[in-house]
């Protein structure tokens, strides 16, 4: 095989998962590409990142893809282990990257609660509205009477917005994109990279091989769908105006304390308490 030469090889890109582990047209390939500009011109580098995926295709943008420091955890599991990262070392940039089975599905509990606690973590979800990797089957976000492998004769489930849930709770970031909006998508993640507290970028994202055979479309037309079918908050004059559009944009952008700063106040409490031996 042609050797594949990149400056991101080796820096961003471990060199062993070039090429990528992902289809052709596959939305992964954007998210991460977008995500490696928006470090790059912040940061310069992995450095002093962490990122924690769970199982699934999504769970490989990290990894293997990324020449990075990764925990590659239990299906649903990332977010624990994310804020346990997080918690023994706060300095760290800690940054999970999953699917829609794996953070709301399975994961749905521990997302819930991060954003309640306003946990200091990114989360960047990849819908792409199915369980790709096991074979298309339905997932929390399949819309209403798609098919699927499991709903041959369409979903009879309502997809959960998990962007107007989680704006809902203390989570300080919370916004949805596209892959079609990848210049957005990329001031989103350089937007939400330096802020405290917790993050949620979802972004809709192609699955040609798996949700686009199930729906008979292939990359381009899964595409053309999410320009034609998106439509930004800020255009949004009447709430009918979003029947059978994703809705775009940035949800919430709050500065509250994230939970580090919350559990500092306690443990430094706790001490003083303990010195002057209030506590028995
Ligand atoms: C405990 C457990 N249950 C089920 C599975 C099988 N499994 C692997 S990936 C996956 C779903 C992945 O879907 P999603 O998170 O949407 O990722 P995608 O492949 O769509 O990117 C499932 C159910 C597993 N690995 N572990
Ligand atoms: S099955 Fe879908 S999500 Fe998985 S790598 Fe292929 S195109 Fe991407
Ligand atoms: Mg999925």
């Amino acid at each position: 095989m042609k050797k594949i030469e990149h400056p991101w090889i080796g820096k961003y890109l471990r060199p062993g998962a070039v090429p990528s582990p992902f289809c052709p047209g596959c939305g992964n390939g954007i998210i991460a590409s977008a995500f490696i500009r928006a470090v790059d011109k912040k940061y310069g580098s992995f450095d002093n990142f962490v990122f924690v995926s769970g199982i699934g295709c999504a769970a490989w943008i990290p990894s293997p893809l990324f020449y990075a420091d990764t925990i590659h955890t239990l299906h649903g599991r990332a977010i624990p282990v994310a804020m346990g990262v997080k918690l023994a070392n706060p300095k760290l940039n800690v940054v999970v990257i999953s699917g829609d089975g794996d953070l709301i599905s399975i994961g749905g509990n521990h997302l819930l609660h991060a954003a309640r606690r306003n946990l200091d973590i990114l989360v960047i979800l990849v819908n792409n509205f199915v369980y790709a990797m096991t074979g298309a089957q339905v997932s929390p976000t399949t819309p209403l009477g798609a098919r699927t492998t499991t709903t041959p004769y369409g979903n009879p489930e309502q997809p959960l917005d998990v962007c107007k849930l989680l704006a809902q709770t203390n989570a300080n970031y919370v916004a949805r994109w596209t892959v079609y909006h990848v210049f957005d998508l990329e001031k989103t993640f350089r937007e939400a990279l330096d802020m405290e507290g917790f993050r949620f970028i979802e972004v809709i994202s192609s699955c040609p091989t798996r949700w686009g055979h199930m729906q008979k479309m292939n990359t381009i037309q899964l595409l053309e769908y999410f320009k034609e079918n998106s439509i930004r908050i800020e255009q949004v004059k009447d709430p009918n105006d979003t029947q059978g559009k994703i809705l775009i944009g940035v949800f919430v952008k709050r500065d509250n304390p994230g939970f580090i700063k919350q559990l500092s106040k306690v443990r430094e409490k706790a001490i003083e308490l303990w010195r002057k031996k209030m506590v028995k």
